[in-house]
């Protein structure tokens, strides 16, 4: 008897890998519909790297401090990945900006997680950005991957109040679990097919979706 065997995805991490967690959590309740090829880390102290071991996946580290230029990291990179011919990318924390001809590679094929409202606060302290700027809310966006760094197409976005005494950490811990919730949705609409990015769009159910993506809450 043979089955029809499950779309492979690869996990690019650097540190905790809760999302990834989330990730394996709904693969091994049977609620995302694919295999975890590998998770590839380029810190070899990122714990992300327990998780995968502890469910049995395949993990690999790829220490970027071993490469003299970012595209020489990027070509490797792409090249052990390739291994696996995913049917998508997936970066949960991963903290190495990307080659263009990286990205090109897997134009369509890659998604972010970004812990805010994009198009606000691209790049890094985002929460402390949000806070400072006296915001009403802060959230995470999940969208494609371009050579635009945080500029890709957005797909979901979920949102957080943020209350008066709000601390970059409380918020950091609110919206994580958003991000639990939404990541892995993300992935199993792209897995079922239902998710596409065409001309730096995002297309849901043959529908184009508006600049936030599609808005949870
Ligand atoms: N690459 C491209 N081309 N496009 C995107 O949209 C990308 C990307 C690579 C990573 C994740 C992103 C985020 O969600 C991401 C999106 C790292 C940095 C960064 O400045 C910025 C954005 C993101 C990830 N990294 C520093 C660097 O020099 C290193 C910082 C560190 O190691 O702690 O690469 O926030
Ligand atoms: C998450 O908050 C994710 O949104 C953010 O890093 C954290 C990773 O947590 N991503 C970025 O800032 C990307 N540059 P995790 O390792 O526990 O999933």
């Amino acid at each position: 008897m043979s089955e029809t065997p499950l779309p492979k995805i690869v996990v690019l991490i650097s540190g905790s890998g809760s999302n990834l967690q989330a990730i394996i959590d709904q693969v091994t309740q049977g609620n995302l519909k694919c295999e975890i090829a590998c998770v590839i880390s380029n810190r070899a102290e990122a714990f992300g790297l327990e998780r995968a071991k502890q469910s049995g996946i395949k993990t690999q580290v790829i220490n970027h401090k071993d490469f003299d230029s970012r595209e020489s990291f990027d070509v490797f990179l792409q090249s052990q990945i390739d291994l696996y011919n995913p049917t998508l990318v997936v970066l949960a924390g991963f903290m190495r900006i990307l080659t263009a001809s990286f990205t090109e590679h897997y134009e369509g094929k890659m998604l972010n997680i970004h812990p805010s409202l994009l198009p606000k606060y691209q790049g890094l302290l985002t929460h402390k950005r949000a806070i400072a700027a006296g915001d009403d809310f802060a959230g995470v966006t999940i969208h494609f991957v371009t050579a635009q760094l945080d500029g890709g197409p957005n797909i979901i976005q979920a949102k957080v109040a943020i209350d008066k005494d709000e601390t970059e950490n409380s918020l950091a811990q609110k919206v994580l679990v958003k991000e639990h919730l939404i990541y892995p949705m993300a992935i199993q609409w792209f897995i079922e097919n239902r998710l596409k990015m065409n001309q730096n769009q995002t297309v849901l159910d043959e529908k184009v979706l508006n600049e936030q993506g599609f808005e949870l809450d």
